[in-house]
């Protein structure tokens, strides 16, 4: 069949929208017609050529909501016209990560997923007969997809597709890295480093675990505004006070229980992690950083007690939390809507990324 679809060709280059050759659903695979896609900073930096696993040409977009319309031999858990948010952290429920119950990071389809192909090592997306690669097993900047079933939740059907195609990462990455990752308490102090797409999901997840200060860092003065609406007690830009960590650390009798990195900048990193606690403090890796860069600290920091870990996708399972998160937000636990600051159609794509760069949007959803 053919389909729509924003293409990579180039890194560093705007995408073309054009008409692809897109192949069935194989075994255990399912085609979904994409109704809303977000735009991430995950696929800005991949555009721009920072990902080590940066393929092109590619279709990019992992942040999705739609439709199955078809289903491949021996697909079980899905069927036509479910609804669904693929996942760009499949969940195959039999592999020794899945099973260990210590990690959200599936493997069964790792080596195919990260090379842009299909499991069965071959891609579904062609274009005058040449392989466009498939991006974070998703490509949802394609109107139509084809995904492995291990790597879709169905979700409910009332569910608008505009706003729950934003669980498929920035919602679920940061309210999931305080619920899973970090499991903050009533009560903990957090500090929050970028109140971009992902920040204010960190801050929206905080409010929920009852967490007493939470405190938004960010040098864009536009996003302390933002951080209020979603629970932040404190706003820091680090453009106005002399030493980012030293002013946490006081404000915070000693520093935060926890503190996450949402902007991918190894300097920042460094900051969060030494404005933890003394003796407790963890510090959680969200951010993605450029290809080669590395995160430095003195090894004392960690020999007096504090932590730095990572997340991705929030540690959720996919299959079992998209879910739940999906019915958190239609019962008003967490908040979507304002959020989403952008709908464009998928000729308009570019400009989301325009309006990412220039500190505009929270989130920009294409609407197919
Ligand atoms: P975004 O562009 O919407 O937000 C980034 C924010 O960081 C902006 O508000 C920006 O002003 C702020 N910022 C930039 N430099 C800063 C600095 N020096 N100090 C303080 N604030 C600063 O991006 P996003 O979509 O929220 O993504 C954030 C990061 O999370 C990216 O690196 C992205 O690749 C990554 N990410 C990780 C996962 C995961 O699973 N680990 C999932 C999605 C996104
Ligand atoms: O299992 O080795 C692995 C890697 C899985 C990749 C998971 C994605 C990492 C987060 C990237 C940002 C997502 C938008
Ligand atoms: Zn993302």
């Amino acid at each position: 069949m053919k389909t729509r679809a924003a293409v990579a060709f180039e890194a560093k280059k705007p995408l073309e929208i054009v008409e692809l050759d897109l192949e069935g659903p194989k075994d255990g695979e399912v085609l979904v017609e994409i109704m809303a896609t977000g735009i991430c900073h995950t696929d800005a930096y991949t555009l721009d050529g920072l990902d080590s696993e940066g393929l092109f040409p590619s279709v990019l977009g992992h942040e999705g909501a739609g439709i199955v319309r078809a289903v491949g031999p021996g697909v079980t858990s899905v069927t036509q016209d479910d609804h669904v948010i693929p996942l760009y952290t499949p969940e195959c429920r039999q592999c020794k990560m899945c099973l260990s119950g210590k990690t959200n990071l599936c493997s069964a389809i790792r080596e195919t997923q990260g090379k842009g192909l299909m499991p069965d090592g071959t891609s579904r997306f062609s274009y005058k007969g040449e392989t466009i690669y498939h991006y974070m097993g998703c490509s949802t900047f394609s109107n139509f997809t084809v995904l492995p079933e291990i790597a879709v939740a169905k979700i409910r059907e009332d569910a608008p597709f505009k706003t729950s195609c934003y669980v498929g990462c920035g919602v679920t990455t940061g309210v999931g890295a305080v619920i899973n990752t970090a499991d903050v308490k009533p009560g903990d102090n957090i500090v929050v480093f970028g109140l971009g797409g992902i920040g204010l999901n960190v801050l929206q997840g905080a409010k929920m675990a009852g967490a007493n200060r939470i405190v938004g860092v960010d040098i864009n003065p536009d996003r302390e505004e933002w951080g209020r609406k979603f629970g932040m007690t404190d706003f820091v830009n680090p453009r106005n006070v002399g030493d980012v960590v030293e002013t946490l650390v006081n404000m915070l009798d000693g520093g935060a229980d926890y503190t996450f990195d949402c902007t991918g900048n190894t300097e920042v990193m460094r900051q969060a992690l030494e404005s933890c606690h003394k003796g407790w403090g963890t510090s959680i890796i969200i951010g993605v950083a450029e290809a080669g860069k590395t995160i430095e600290t003195r090894p004392f920091q960690l020999v007096t007690g504090r932590n730095w870990r990572g997340t991705a996708f929030g540690g959720a399972k996919g299959r079992t939390d998209v879910p739940k998160i999906v019915d958190w937000y239609m019962n008003g636990k967490i908040q979507i809507d304002p959020m989403i600051t952008h709908t464009l159609t998928l000729e308009e794509i570019n400009k989301g990324f325009d309006l990412m760069h220039a500190g505009e949007s929270i989130r920009s959803v294409v609407v197919y």
